[in-house]
């Protein structure tokens, strides 16, 4: 009997990027369990990866790659040889290629692993030969993470683990205690020494519930309760103007342009009273350790980036970025990503990345469903790794028509037969994280997690960068860094700047251009071209950033027209501890323990509506319609309802469909994002 050990780190796409160790017996995973010695997680994973060698060794995992005999969403499918499968792809691809173009190719993928190879790995040089269309922006931190780059130059954020510092935590939007759960005995210590938990969020999430304030506006109207909080700081004169006039740009024309954002302007728009704004801001401009924390639920609206913008300008005004405790903690991901710092990470395979990319037709990769049902020039051929679009995209309904076009070759690399799989022409299956090795950079915290594996991968499947490994020998490319092994492509990756060994050793190397302790902000050194935060947009100007931050109404949301007939805010969280997005919602042994897809609506919006618990309801817009059963509950506010996401398909019933069927896909203000929160729906008794 052979034993095998080793450090891994969880390729999730998810804040926390815990260290384990993941034994083997004699080639088979038997455990994966924390690693105690991980400075973050601290040996402890979550109700998810717990089960994890339940995911790998599943036995409905997809070991070999299939192509399709059934019509498309039937999930009706042959097993084929590698050989076989690559070159239906190859035939197909080049046919399209030569018939449309190659813009009629798209690469798609989203952060089913994180992976600083796995993610997108050599896929940037391959489809770059193939001529495709590209992907920018994404669902998840692009909005977020421009806004905040409007302001400091880059989306470089506070350590969020500085909170052991704080005396007050505002966590604006983001669920800390589902979603980021490694970072809660840091804020929960802090709090049981003093320091004042704020959570600002439209739903009393089980975070709201240990705050000792929970703040509820309505979605997608943070912007207002911003500018009048700003308008406060300047009118009560709580700016520290030394730190403004030394470290900032634009601050009279901010000052002109919140002169009447005052609190009584926002309270309607915002739903949170005048004197709840105005408090809020005279603590936030009182309290120097104020540490403002965001994620990702808040930046899904219109108003998204600009969010960011203006959270990102409050530590700025009163100067709370030097002192410990304070500042602004977004992602943090990013500095494991800055090269002009010294010690800094290159994450990213700069040299593989395609030459030609900024001369290549972009396609948002939230608007998947417009993508393949609304271009003049049509893609023909679509490639989807790491996601789940299917369910994971907004106006889903129009990814899953696009993808049951006859004029659409779909591959899939996957796990299992999801949601998206089974619309596929040909699925290749893909090796899984104790079955491959990788360096995760984690957007949570600031340390590197080495991932070594403890099998092999199982049956056929492979990790992605040997999928475009063998993509790019049978397309007959034959360029080096096509066919660079995995040690090769991560030394690539993180270059001098990373002790691979140490790492390996450890399963964990901090980055080094972030200490302990320190302020990144302390003395300016933001990273525009004048070394100045902007409170006006000097440098993102030209890209479609408005000069000032503008409160804008959005067209689904507050007062639209189409509120006469889908009158009720649709909030589509996370909500299930055993669910991470929409993976494992497929496994029982996760999802039978969760409650069913269900709509929760506040007592007033259900009485009106003549519906009580455990009714079943209708719940419309005019992109699609679910039947779902009702769940009353005083964790909304009245014109709020939540319908929680990550379920497979099949969990609602006998119809086609899930809750992002009814989801909105409009673009955000600017930065790319979704806008998943700005959705108008109605709810009817059935
Ligand atoms: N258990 C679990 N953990 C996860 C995940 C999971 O699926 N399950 N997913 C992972 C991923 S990919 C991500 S991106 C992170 C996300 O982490 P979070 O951002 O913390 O989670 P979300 O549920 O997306 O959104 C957080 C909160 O934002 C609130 N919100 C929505 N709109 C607004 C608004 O307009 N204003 C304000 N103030 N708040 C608003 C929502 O009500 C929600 O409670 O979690 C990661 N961790
Ligand atoms: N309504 C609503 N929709 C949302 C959100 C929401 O809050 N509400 N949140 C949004 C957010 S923040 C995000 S990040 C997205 C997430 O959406 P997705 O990225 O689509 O969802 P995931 O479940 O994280 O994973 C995607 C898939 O990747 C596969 N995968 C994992 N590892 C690998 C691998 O190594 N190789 C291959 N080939 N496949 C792999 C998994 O099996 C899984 O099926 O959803 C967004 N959608
Ligand atoms: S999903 Fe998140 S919390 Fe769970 S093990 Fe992975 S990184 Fe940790
Ligand atoms: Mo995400």
């Amino acid at each position: 009997m052979t034993t095998l050990e080793v450090l891994g780190t969880c390729h999730h796409d998810c804040p926390d990027s815990c260290g384990w160790v993941a034994t083997s017996v004699d080639g088979v995973l038997t455990s994966v369990k924390g690693n105690k010695k991980h400075p973050f997680s601290k040996g402890e994973l979550c109700p998810k990866v717990n089960k994890f060698v339940g995911r790998v060794n599943h036995e409905n995992r997809l070991l070999t790659p299939l192509i399709r005999t059934g019509v498309k969403g039937s999930g009706e499918f042959r097993e084929a040889t590698w050989d076989e499968a690559l070159e239906l792809v190859v035939s197909e691809f080049s046919r399209v290629k030569d018939t449309y173009g190659g813009e009629a190719i798209l690469p798609w993928w989203s952060a089913g692993t994180q992976g600083l190879i796995q993610n997108s790995g050599t896929s940037n040089a391959l489809f770059a030969l193939l001529g495709s269309s590209t992907q920018y922006g994404s669902v998840c931190g692009a909005a977020s993470g421009f806004g905040m780059a409007t302001v400091y130059g880059h989306g470089l954020g506070t350590d969020p683990l500085q909170c052991e510092h704080s005396d007050q935590i505002i966590l604006w939007g983001t669920n800390t205690r589902l979603t980021n759960r490694h970072l809660w005995p840091t804020i929960a210590k802090a709090q049981k020494d003093g320091a004042k938990v704020i959570v600002v969020d439209p739903i009393r999430t089980i975070t709201a519930d240990k705050a000792d304030q929970h703040i509820q506006p309505l979605p997608g109207t943070d912007v207002a309760m911003l500018l009048a909080i700003i308008n406060v700081l300047i009118a009560d004169d709580l700016v520290d103007h030394d730190y403004v006039s030394a470290h900032a740009l634009g601050f009279e024309e901010l000052a002109a342009h919140v002169v009447n954002s005052t609190p009584e302007w926002a309270a309607p728009l915002c739903g949170v009273d005048a004197e709840t704004i105005r408090d809020l801001a005279r603590s936030i401009g009182t309290i120097p350790a104020t540490m403002i924390r965001g994620l990702i639920g808040v930046e899904h609206h219109f108003s998204g980036p600009t969010m960011y913008r203006l959270s990102a300008m409050i530590p700025v005004l009163t100067g709370s970025h030097k002192t410990l405790g304070g500042g602004f903690a977004r992602s943090v991901g990013a500095w494991a990503e800055v090269d002009d710092v010294d010690g800094g990470v290159v994450a990213g395979l700069a040299s593989v990345v395609a030459p030609n990319a900024g001369q290549r037709r972009s396609l948002r990769q939230p608007a998947l469903g417009e993508s393949l049902t609304q271009l003049a020039d049509p893609i023909h051929a679509l490639f989807i790794w790491n996601g789940n679009p299917v369910l994971s995209m907004p106006d889903s309904a129009a990814v899953r028509r696009g993808l049951e076009r006859e004029d659409l070759f779909t591959v899939v690399s996957e796990h299992f037969m999801t949601d998206t799989a089974r619309y596929a022409d040909v699925i290749f299956p893909a090796a899984m994280e104790t079955e491959m090795v990788d360096v995760m950079p984690a957007w949570g915290h600031l340390w590197l997690g080495w991932n070594e594996p403890a099998t092999d991968p199982l049956g056929e499947a492979v990790p992605n960068t040997e999928l475009f490994r063998r993509l790019a020998k049978a397309f007959g490319f034959d360029q080096p860094e096509l066919h660079l092994s995995d040690m090769d492509l991560i030394k690539m990756a993180v270059g001098d700047h990373v002790d691979i060994e140490a790492m390996r050793r450890d399963g964990y190397v901090r980055v080094t251009n972030y200490p302990e302790n320190y302020l990144p902000y302390e003395n300016g050194g933001f990273h525009t071209p004048s070394g100045k935060a902007e409170l006006v947009a000097e440098s993102f100007g030209a890209v479609g950033v408005s000069h000032l931050p503008e409160w804008i109404p959005v067209a689904e949301g507050p007062g639209s027209p189409q509120m006469d007939r889908h009158p009720l805010f649709l909030q589509t969280p996370k909500k299930a501890t055993r669910f991470l997005n929409t993976s494992y919602s497929d496994l029982p042994a996760h999802a039978d323990l969760e409650t069913k897809p269900h709509i929760e609506l506040d007592l007033a919006d259900a009485e009106v509506r003549g519906l009580t618990e455990g009714d079943t309801a209708r719940v419309f817009n005019d992109r699609a319609s679910l039947t779902l059963p009702v769940a009353i509950t005083d964790r909304l506010r009245p014109g709020v309802v939540s319908v929680p996401w990550g379920y497979v398909d099949s969990a609602y019933g006998d119809a086609t469909g899930s809750v992002n069927d009814l989801t909105n896909a409009a673009d955000t203000e600017f930065g790319a994002g979704s806008n998943y929160g700005d959705t108008l729906v109605q709810v009817e008794a059935i």
